[in-house]
């Protein structure tokens, strides 16, 4: 068995990236450049699994770029390309639908929440997603996948199915049991409107989450209206477990401030949140409004852009064949 370590990510061009995003995904994703071999990808494929507009789709993968670029993802350490330009995701996914288990795929809770109350109406795509997450990790026999909370249990399964791969082909160690690498303080950030549902880019009220592009105004008003709690905030964490959306305030603060919960609670302790709110919106400010700025640069130069996704897309190409070759070999396909 290959013992490289090798890192693969992708992101949804789905519009906007969000705070969510980037706390629970991108941040570690550029720190790991300096340990790993990554392969970052734009997975065009998943965000269709949900009806795209075709022109909104093109420009969404661009943006995805460059929010990769402006958060520091160096194209020239980091392989960045988009799924669709290389074949083999497709044609292992298949592969891999042939191997994972129905029972398994009905036990994601990430189907249950996207396809809502409506089941026979999701796309086939969306409820074997799953499985082609699977192949885009596979694919390259990535060791180390960097991902947010909500992305367990997807994770998961791609152990599973890269294990029972390992054994109906009698090949053990073939594929690398994938490593989920989540981030230890936030994992999860939640909703600004709703602490019980996660930061999305789909949610409709866009107070619900700041965007990497929003303005420093956008992002103060958002904060002064995120939900939190009329008590003054408490000393311990014990008395946030109720109230999600104080909690979930307090947790990006102590993150962007880079302190841990107990020292975030005890500098805020028996303050209004009104306080809390004021000094987070700096921070965020600080923190977030450059990258936008620097994604809204890199978009002025869509061409540099196309020219970073195809370099990428050699790359992993290459990659892709050679274990896909391998792959068929051991499936029996000729
Ligand atoms: N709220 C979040 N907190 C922490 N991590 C998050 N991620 C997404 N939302 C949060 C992580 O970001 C990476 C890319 O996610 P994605 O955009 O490919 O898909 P998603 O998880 O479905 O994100 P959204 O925003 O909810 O997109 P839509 O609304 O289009 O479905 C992943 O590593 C994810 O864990």
């Amino acid at each position: 068995m290959s013992k490289k370590k090798l890192v693969f990510s992708g992101v949804q061009p789905t519009g906007n990236l969000h705070l969510g995003n980037y706390l629970g995904a991108l941040k570690n994703f550029v720190s790991l450049q300096k340990e790993m071999s990554c392969i970052y990808c734009v997975v065009d494929l998943h965000a269709i699994t949900i009806f795209q507009k075709p022109d909104q789709l093109r420009n969404s993968v661009l943006e995805t770029v460059a929010s990769f670029l402006a958060t520091g993802i160096d194209p020239n350490k980091s392989i960045i390309f988009n799924q669709s330009a290389v074949s083999g995701h497709a044609e292992l996914a298949w592969i891999l639908n042939c191997i994972s288990r129905i029972g398994w795929l009905n036990r994601m809770t990430q189907f249950k929440d996207k396809a809502g109350s409506d089941k026979e109406k999701a796309s086939v795509g969306l409820y074997i997603y799953p499985n082609l997450m699977a192949a885009d990790i596979l694919l390259y026999k990535a060791t180390h996948v960097p991902v947010g909370a909500d992305q367990k249990q997807h994770l998961e399964l791609s152990r599973d199915i890269a294990q029972k791969f390992n054994n109906d082909f009698n090949c053990k160690d073939f594929f690398p049991l994938p490593e989920p690498l989540i981030p230890k303080n936030i994992s999860r950030v939640m909703s600004l409107r709703d602490g019980t549902k996660k930061m999305s880019k789909s949610e409709e009220s866009d107070y619900s989450r700041i965007n990497l592009k929003d303005s420093a105004d956008e992002i103060s008003k958002k904060i002064k209206k995120a939900k939190s709690d009329s008590d003054q905030i408490p000393d311990n964490l014990k008395d946030l477990e109720n109230k999600p959306e104080a909690l979930n305030l307090i947790n990006i603060y102590s993150e962007i401030s880079k302190i841990n919960l107990d020292k975030a609670l005890n500098e805020m302790s028996g303050k209004e949140y009104s306080f809390l709110k004021k000094k987070l919106a700096d921070l965020l400010i600080n923190e977030i409004t450059p990258v936008g700025k620097e994604i809204n640069k890199l978009l002025s130069d869509k061409g540099n852009l196309e020219k970073i996704l195809e370099k990428g897309k050699e790359k992993a190409n290459i990659i892709a064949e050679e274990n896909l070759k391998n792959i068929r070999e051991k499936v029996g396909l000729i």
